[in-house]
């Protein structure tokens, strides 16, 4: 049997018909009909297809009908069978023929009983809505209950989908940035202090050294301008020890970072954003097809809409843009979660686009590191990037001068001797420069419209969750 080619599940097509196939997967689902017929659904990732085991003198007993409509869900099958075109559409697989079976084996058994059954995982909030009108018996599977058992809730065609767009993400981000001259960078995730300032940092036993998991690489992507590479990115662990839960917020997330001289203006910084997320929206939409339409069939959402050239708005003109659509806003003070929303629909309604850049923000809800703004010191060289209402970029240009950076670091309540060896590299010249931090699983949550970051997390760590 296994001097065969094996055939994947989503490569069985009307042209292979009457040839003999080999395929492994899973039982998806098992249908008995009579000793004499059995149908079994084979699933591998995320394609499914029907398989036919009816009595057969040469290959298939009344034992082995039995046997097939026996088998436990999801354990792994080898299946050695000829392909056939049935005149009908299949209810229920994602392929369009059959497989006769000949020969079964079963590779490893799951359980009988699973805590997530991955046909109910996979259905969307109306397909629920309907089943249960018409009294089929179903449990919506919570969220609890989906991390609990992800390796399980991450097989339905959504879920594998997610991660396969996450996966493109950073491969994008990864790929433009390195067409671009910037080095790949990778910097220490235990440092000695905060490195955003704030509490929400995560406090260690190092060796009798009281040390931090680093809450961004800030000051070493930083540290390596100095270290002239001049063009720099890092994609790594972020640790933030958030203490309440919010659909945006988790404990642990992915950091794509970018640090690079700028020559003039910080705008250069908003250049690079602006052509690297159209590019990368503009190749998610062409290369992933299949997978964001997996993820609309069960969480609805339309495709984002972006401007081939990036909308810019200064604070300034946000605030504005709030107060004449009647909301009250602090014009110096940082944009609520509401406030970014409503931001985000009025950008809509009068630009028609989801995704935008808001620039010079209130030098005082921006850390310690931002530059402020040479002609109104009360506002920063800093932006922060949007999608449908929610940030998923901080940047800004730097302070390179290091007594002004030990300053605003002290102002800030920053304990400057945590940060002692990060102000002296700018003791030894350092030229202008500013970057970038996105959150990658914001990005992906929000391009697919989704309602909670853990959705797009494959392991979320969040305030009570450590497992799996
Ligand atoms: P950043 O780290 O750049 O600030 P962020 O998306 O976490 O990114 P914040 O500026 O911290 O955004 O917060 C924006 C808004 O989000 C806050 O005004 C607040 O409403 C809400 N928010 C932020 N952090 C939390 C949290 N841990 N719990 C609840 N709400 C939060
Ligand atoms: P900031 O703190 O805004 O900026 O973080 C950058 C981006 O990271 C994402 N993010 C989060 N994602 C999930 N859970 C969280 N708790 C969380 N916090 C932040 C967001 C955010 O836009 N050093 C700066 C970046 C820079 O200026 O280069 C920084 O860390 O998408």
């Amino acid at each position: 049997v296994y001097g065969k080619h094996w055939t994947e599940v989503g490569a069985l097509i009307d042209s292979l018909k009457d040839q003999e196939v080999l395929i492994r997967g899973r039982v998806h689902t098992t249908r008995p009909v009579s000793g004499k017929l059995a149908f079994l659904v084979v699933r591998d990732r995320g394609f499914t297809v029907q398989c036919v085991v009816t009595l057969n003198p040469d290959y298939i007993s009344r034992q082995m009908v039995k046997y097939v409509a026996s088998l436990n869900r999801e354990s792994i099958v080898d299946i050695v069978g000829v392909v056939s075109v049935p005149g009908v559409a299949i209810k229920g697989a994602t392929q369009q023929v059959e497989v006769q079976v000949r020969k079964l084996y079963c590779v490893n058994k799951a359980m009988p009983t699973l805590p997530i059954n991955i046909e109910d995982a996979a259905r969307s909030e109306a397909e629920i809505e309907k089943a249960l009108k018409e009294g089929e018996q179903l449990v919506r599977v919570n969220q609890d209950t989906r991390l609990n058992y992800r390796v399980l809730d991450v097989r339905t065609p959504a879920n594998q989908a997610i991660f396969r767009i996450q996966s493109q993400v950073g491969a994008i981000f990864r790929q433009f940035l390195l067409s671009e001259g910037f080095v790949e960078i990778h910097t220490p995730k235990l440092i000695a202090g905060s490195s955003e300032g704030g509490s929400a940092v995560f406090k260690l036993d190092y060796k009798g050294q009281s040390a931090c998991l680093a809450q961004s690489p800030q000051l070493h992507k930083q540290m390596s301008i100095c270290g002239d590479f001049g063009r720099v990115f890092e994609i790594g662990p972020v640790f933030r020890a958030e203490n309440s839960f919010t659909h945006r917020h988790l404990c642990e997330f992915t950091g794509l970072d970018v640090e690079m001289e700028i020559k003039k203006h910080y705008s250069e910084v908003m250049d690079l954003v602006d052509r690297l997320f159209v590019a990368m929206f503009d190749t998610l939409n062409e290369k992933c097809k299949k997978e964001l339409e997996a993820v609309a069939k069960q969480y609805q959402f339309e495709s984002l809409k972006y401007k081939p050239k990036t909308l810019r708005l200064t604070f300034e003109e946000g605030v504005q843009m709030l107060k004449d659509a009647g909301v009250e806003i602090d014009p110096l003070g940082d944009l609520s979660t509401e406030a970014e929303r409503k931001l985000g629909q009025l950008v809509l309604e009068k630009y028609d686009t989801e995704f935008y850049i808001l620039h010079r923000y209130p030098l005082a809800v921006r850390p310690f590191y931002t530059m402020p703004c040479h002609d109104n010191p009360i506002y920063s060289n800093s932006f922060d990037v949007f999608i449908r209402g929610e940030e998923i970029i901080s940047g800004a240009q730097r302070v390179h001068v290091p007594e002004f950076l030990a300053e605003r670091a002290q102002a800030c309540g920053i304990d400057v001797a945590t940060i002692a060896t990060y102000i002296d590299s700018f003791r030894y010249g350092a030229p202008p420069h500013g970057g970038l931090g996105v959150g990658l699983e914001r990005v992906v949550m929000l391009f697919c419209g989704l309602n909670n970051i853990r959705k797009t997390s494959l392991y979320p760590r969040d305030p009570l969750r450590l497992a799996p």
